[in-house]
């Protein structure tokens, strides 16, 4: 007989931690909104929500390895905007933060949701950040969820 393993969307009992970086706030402050409620929707009990915030995207993979190392979290959201400038530096601070937030999870063990935007324009970003094109960081949390049962589903089977 065929084993499937799936995740179910709940946040009850879910301890998450939200990693939210301040450069270009008035869209992180928009993705956090969006986890935030995410969270509730699906019955997340307030007392098990941790916010951490960091100055940019570039800082979030060392803030969000030392969250998963206390191991009080069952799954970490990742959110930052990433908006391209008139150097390269949008290329090295986006390519960071992916690479970085990738080696931590694997490293770590702890599921960590990549909810940092990277857009070409300011735009796309707020298209983003709740308006035409979703909340980015809602379906961030949502992921988290569904992640965070995923892999507790794996051990218990
Ligand atoms: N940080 C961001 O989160 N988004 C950006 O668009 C950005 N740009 O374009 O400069 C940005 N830079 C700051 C960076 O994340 C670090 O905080 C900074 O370089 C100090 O290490």
């Amino acid at each position: 007989m065929t084993v499937t393993i799936e995740g179910h969307i709940s946040a009850k009992e879910l301890r998450l931690a939200i990693v939210v970086s301040r450069f270009n706030s008035f869209i992180t402050d928009r993705l956090l909104a969006g986890a935030c409620d995410a969270f509730h929707r699906h019955g997340g009990d307030e007392n098990f929500l941790t916010v951490v915030k960091t100055p940019g995207a570039f800082e979030l993979p060392l803030v969000t390895q030392t969250v998963a190392n206390t191991k009080k979290h069952d799954a970490i959201v990742a959110l930052g905007a990433v908006i391209r400038g008139d150097t390269p530096h949008f290329d090295y601070v986006a390519a960071e933060s992916i690479k970085g937030l990738a080696q931590v999870t694997l490293a770590t063990g702890v599921p960590i949701v990549y909810g940092v935007l990277t857009c070409d324009t300011v735009e796309q970003a707020i298209d983003r950040a709740g308006t035409k094109s979703g909340n980015k960081g809602f379906e961030a949390a949502v992921t988290a969820m569904e992640m965070a049962a995923l892999l507790r589903q794996i051990q218990k089977s």
